[in-house]
């Protein structure tokens, strides 16, 4: 039976209808516990926090699996209509806390834990996250999916389980250098195998016609080909008896080894296979909004694709035959970006080759299932595959995206029969699917967001103000001629791990003043924290929480630095992968300009100012040169000023490497001050801004993604908003050259050329970057930005010194985060776009 929860009301949880989750084992957990480690580990006592893990977590997976398996059988007998969420990553991070709590077992099993002389978030501690993600785009999927199946959607994700994800970052010198992520050598708990699912994929080879009686067919004969090994990752609802499905594909080589080549003695040869299937899944590529033209990405998009369609398709056909007109009544999938678009023309292959539907059927079809959500404006960011590569690797579905093109350029040009004739071809030429490389006139290019355009229903963009850039700007071609296709999402966070489960203290002050723990289902709940804001003894108890969370914080700092911080310091974080456009340079200009202004101060003026712990933390790609930069001058900047006995009590930077969902955990709800200063009109949407939101923390931020909806729903007054707006940046970046800069600027770009941070020769190409206009740089405006930027940190400083009022908008910010619940985006989704229904396990 479920348990008592402890952030809960646990009265009123019990009023609503008994919710029978898993737990058929009648065991009691501390002895299920032992019985895992004794059996599946040879363990009799003497165990390990790891260990305790491992028990804990094998224990908890048979609860899980068994919620898992009734939601399937009663789907199954249902036959409610799915959504499909296709995404190459998924950033789950750890799962331990979330199942535990989701399915209501935390009291069961943290008085288990303790019995055996653990505590459950020490316990937690010793599993390692699931890093198949790079970022938001990754984040997001993951909060996607836990909305699903809170809200009782029939879906899953669809994914590829790397081998390898997201690298470890850490720091040699103060340089990022990357190290392998080795997260399954220990075994997984929160997957099941299904050998029972397998599909071929096939690559290369070649295309032929046949006669069959009167028809003409095409077979597609790959001259390589590897199997799709299902996993299944159960996600549990909250509050619910659902749960859901990410199922993940391994690659596998279809014979075990050439055995003919092991006889032969050929040993090497006879591992080749295993070794090129393998590489398929091996790794996730660490790139975020850079291009990556690599074929083996492109062989990773297709594999999933095509093992998750005809997983779709067979599953279909099992229960509705080849009735295929009945497949968007029953099946609709998500593209997650452009990157498994190669899903339009997988899709048309199966329905036409194998299985033998005419063209224009298998179209309609295929338009109404797919849709297509676009994550970001970057021009180097949107995928564009070369003809050649494509007729290489998928000779086949090159074919089909030709046809495609085809129809849709002769459709186009008559939609626009009215225009002169050249301006019609002009516009026909811009938006055609296939188009010239418009840096290498001999190459042609397959345009993955156009064919994702042409081949989908709907369209949207992450936050209001990208869905509009991406209406008038990126893809206004498109919305000119299909405008209603074109939609806003603004994306969400699960309230669950990113504020019930990362900060219960928190969440505890939150449903005792509310009355009720509904918030957690319903976020539009939290506003009635509004009537607490001015309340000092309210205010008391929301500090000494954010105070808790702090000294965590400050604990882990000192693991990792060896320092100690001042507790009474603002905490100013900045955390995200490292990017020009999202500016954590101008964060580290702006702490050196503060450092100056220290140093310049007698010992009593320094005691006026405003202490502060600066934290930044994210990855950069691999390959990205100018981001690695930065993160030496952040640890650079770092080394001064921490052992600069003048100004260390009141100003410390620490950069806190490998960043990943778990330190987000740790980071979010010990932050009083967050960052998010993307350039206007570059930050899709940004979601760590509502993470941070929800956990009480101000912001200071651009105009820019979602900050602006964030600032809208907490009062724009409680915003430390600077910097340009959208609509200015192309002027701004025509002028940029006659900028006046502000010489404080000035000043900062001698100090780091001159080496007062050492380094300087590595420095030199981050200050041309900005400052050298015969490069013709600064394309993200640090220079325009940087003297409002200063002015909005010095309102920060001012309001912090007044704690009544820090306090005040701190509680409005989670009072105001009712709508950046991802529960909000998956239920517009269900709505607008994918038209499925809530359909939740009556359990006898
Ligand atoms: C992010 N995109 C957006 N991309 O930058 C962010 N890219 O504003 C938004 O909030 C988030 O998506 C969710 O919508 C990414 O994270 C990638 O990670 C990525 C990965 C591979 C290739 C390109």
């Amino acid at each position: 039976g479920r348990r008592a929860l402890r952030v809960h009301a646990v009265a009123e949880l019990d009023k609503t209808a008994p919710i029978v989750r898993g737990g058929t084992s009648s065991v009691p957990a501390p002895a299920d516990i032992a019985n895992k480690l004794r059996y599946l580990f040879g363990r009799n006592g003497d165990y390990t926090t790891a260990d305790a893990y491992q028990g804990t977590a094998w224990s908890v997976r048979e609860k899980l699996i068994d919620s898992f398996n009734k939601t399937h059988e009663y789907w199954k007998k249902e036959d409610p209509k799915f959504v499909y969420y296709l995404s190459a990553e998924f950033l789950m991070g750890r799962s331990l806390i979330n199942t535990v709590y989701n399915l209501g077992l935390e009291g069961e099993y943290a008085e288990a834990l303790n019995q055996m002389g653990y505590e459950m978030e020490r316990v937690a501690d010793a599993e390692r996250d699931a890093a198949l993600g790079n970022g938001g785009l990754g984040r997001l999927a993951a909060c996607f999916l836990d909305s699903m199946a809170t809200l009782d959607l029939p879906g899953w994700g669809y994914g590829i389980r790397y081998k390898y994800g997201m690298f470890k970052q850490a720091l040699k010198n103060g340089y990022q250098v990357e190290l392998p992520d080795i997260w399954l050598t220990k075994g997984n708990p929160w997957e099941l195998r299904r050998d029972d699912v397998k599909y071929e994929v096939g690559f290369g080879g070649r295309v032929e016609r046949r006669k069959q009686g009167s028809k003409e067919v095409t077979v597609w004969t790959p001259s390589e080909r590897v199997i799709a090994q299902a996993y299944d990752n159960p996600i549990p609802g909250y509050n619910t008896p659902t749960t859901s499905n990410l199922r993940l594909w391994d690659a596998v080589p279809v014979t075990e080894f050439d055995l003919g080549a092991f006889n032969a003695g050929d040993y090497d040869r006879a591992m080749l296979e295993r070794e090129r299937a393998e590489g398929i899944s091996a790794v996730l590529y660490p790139n975020d909004s850079t291009p990556e033209g690599k074929e083996l990405r492109l062989k990773q998009q297709y594999f999933f694709v095509c093992a998750s369609l005809q997983d779709v398709l067979s599953r279909f056909k099992a229960v509705h035959a080849t009735d295929f007109n009945l497949l968007p009544e029953k099946a609709c999938f998500q593209l997650n970006d452009t990157h498994p678009t190669i899903a339009v023309a997988e899709l048309m292959r199966l329905l036409v080759d194998v299985e033998g539907l005419d063209w224009d059927q298998a179209w309609t079809i295929t338009t109404k299932c797919l849709n297509y959500t676009n994550h970001t404006v970057m021009p180097e960011a949107l995928e564009k595959w070369p003809v050649k590569v494509m007729a290489k690797m998928l000779p086949r579905h090159m074919e089909i995206i030709e046809v495609i093109n085809e129809g849709w350029t002769k459709w186009l040009a008559g939609h626009l029969k009215d225009l002169k004739p050249e301006e019609r071809a002009k516009r026909v030429a811009a938006m055609s699917i296939i188009h010239e490389n418009p840096w290498n006139k001999d190459e042609m290019l397959v345009n993955m967001a156009y064919l994702a355009v042409v081949g989908s229903s709907a369209v949207n963009g992450v936050a209001a103000i990208h869905s509009n850039i991406v209406k008038d700007e990126i893809l206004n071609d498109f919305y000119q001629i299909f405008p209603s296709k074109f939609q806003n999402k603004t994306n969400g966070v699960t309230p669950r791990r990113w504020l019930a489960w990362c900060n219960p203290e928190l969440a505890a002050l939150i449903t005792d003043a509310l009355g009720t723990s509904e918030w957690i289902n319903d976020t539009e709940k939290l506003a009635g924290l509004r009537a607490f804001a001015s309340d000092k003894s309210f205010q008391a108890k929301w500090s000494a929480v954010k105070k808790a969370k702090k000294a965590k914080l400050a604990q882990l700092i000192k693991k990792v630095h060896g320092d100690d911080v001042n507790q009474e310091a603002l905490f100013d974080i900045q955390i995200k992968r490292i990017h020009e456009y999202k500016r954590q340079y101008l964060n580290v200009l702006s702490i050196i300009w503060r450092y100056k202004q220290l140093k310049k101060m007698s010992p009593e003026e320094r005691k006026k100012a405003v202490p502060r712990v600066c934290v930044i933390g994210g990855k950069a790609a691999s390959a990205y040169d100018m981001a690695k930069r930065i993160i030496r001058l952040v640890t650079a900047v770092g080394d001064v000023i921490n052992k600069d006995p003048d100004t260390q009590d009141y100003l410390r930077l620490y950069f806190l490497p490998d960043y990943n969902v778990s330190l987000a955990e740790t980071i979010i709800p010990a932050a009083e001050l967050s960052q998010h200063i993307s350039t206007a009109g570059t930050e899709a949407s940004g979601t760590s801004n509502m993470k941070f939101q929800m956990n009480g923390c101000l912001i200071i931020g651009t105009w820019d993604g979602a900050n602006i909806e964030i600032a809208e729903e907490t009062g724009i007054e409680n915003v430390f908003v600077f910097g340009v707006r959208a609509e200015e940046i192309n002027q701004l970046r025509k002028e940029r050259k006659n900028l006046k800069t502000d010489p404080r600027w000035d000043e900062l770009m001698r100090d780091i050329e001159s080496g007062m941070f050492g380094d300087k020769d590595y420095f030199k190409p981050l200050v041309d970057s900005v400052n050298n206009m015969k490069v013709g740089n600064d394309w993200f405006l640090l220079a325009n930005d940087f003297a409002s930027y200063l002015k909005a940190q010095e309102e920060v400083d001012a309001c912090y010194k007044d704690q009544s009022e820090w306090l005040r908008r701190s509680i409005m910010y989670t009072a105001g985060s009712g709508k950046f619940s991802s529960d909000r985006t998956i239920r517009e989704y269900a709505e607008d776009i994918w038209h499925v229904k809530p359909s939740r396990p009556t359990i006898a």
